[in-house]
């Protein structure tokens, strides 16, 4: 592990998280890198890493608190446990993350976040738990902000959304989905709710997005213009990535004093 990553292994597979926002950064499974990661990516801890998998909490989108997505993705986490082999064969890393003087100017409550990152030859499982350490209740939104690697997003399809009601956030319209194989051929930003246990995205490959506790799905590219107006995202990064992103946003989920939020997703390379 080095001061700001800690990388696991399992058989041929591995993955890396980065300490600041424990994103993780990168996914080689079957001998590939599955997550796109923008080569303009700043990972000094100034802003956002652009890419892997950004955890989003306690809030999804813009707020009046602070930075758009809230504050886990921006804070430095710390490695409280790992585990080189499972019985399983598996690997496993916690990570954690508790309030502090700086996120409590932010939002001014306690909480402690557990991130478990578990690593199989097929599958790269990603679980969080969310307590409220205060001495009040408070309400979130969160989402795990996946950034699949496409070969070429003109290629790719995303199944599982059918029949499933959205919110598109660039006709600000709603709608239900017919495709039962979404095609993406321009920016899309689009929170379904309620969707399926998996949405499996058809890349090239198959990757199939798990998810409990998540009962939304945003689906994201930023297409040409709005992949050059992000200084951190490399200009034709648009054409090798979705944003298949599992969450609980629809919704505010309130969490009493004490109370524990669980919630994951598991990404498996079907093929
Ligand atoms: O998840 C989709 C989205 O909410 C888009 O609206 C876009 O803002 C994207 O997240 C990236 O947000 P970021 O703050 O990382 O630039």
């Amino acid at each position: 592990m080095s001061a700001e990553a800690v990388t696991l292994n399992s058989g041929t597979s591995s993955c890396k998280i980065h300490l600041f926002g424990a994103t993780v950064i990168s996914w080689v499974c079957k001998g590939k890198e599955r997550l796109f990661l923008s080569t303009d990516a700043i990972m000094d801890g100034s802003k956002a890493i652009r890419g892997g998998i950004p955890i989003v909490f306690p809030n999804f989108g813009p707020w009046e608190c602070g930075p758009q997505h809230g504050i886990a993705r921006i804070s430095w986490w710390k490695v409280v446990e790992q585990h080189v082999q499972l019985d399983n064969g598996d690997t496993q890393v916690v990570l954690e993350l508790t309030d502090d003087e700086k996120s409590r100017k932010i939002w001014n409550y306690s909480f402690k976040l557990q991130y478990t990152v578990t690593l199989s030859s097929s599958t790269l499982t990603s679980s969080l738990h969310i307590t409220n350490t205060s001495t009040t209740s408070f309400d979130f939104t969160t989402l795990l902000h996946t950034y699949i690697r496409v070969d070429d997003i003109k290629d790719t399809t995303v199944s599982g959304l059918k029949g499933c009601a959205y919110k598109d956030k660039v006709t600000t319209s709603d709608g239900i989905e017919q495709d039962s194989e979404v095609k993406i051929s321009m920016n899309v930003d689009r929170v379904y709710m309620d969707t399926n246990h998996h949405v499996v995205t058809h890349v090239g490959g198959r990757i199939q997005v798990e998810k409990e506790g998540l009962p939304d799905t945003v689906l994201w590219n930023p297409w040409v213009e709005k992949s050059q107006a992000m200084s951190d995202f490399n200009n034709d990064g648009w054409l090798n990535m979705v944003c298949v992103e599992p969450g609980f946003v629809g919704k505010r989920k309130v969490l009493g004093v004490g109370e524990v939020f669980g919630c994951k997703q598991t990404l498996t390379v079907l093929e």
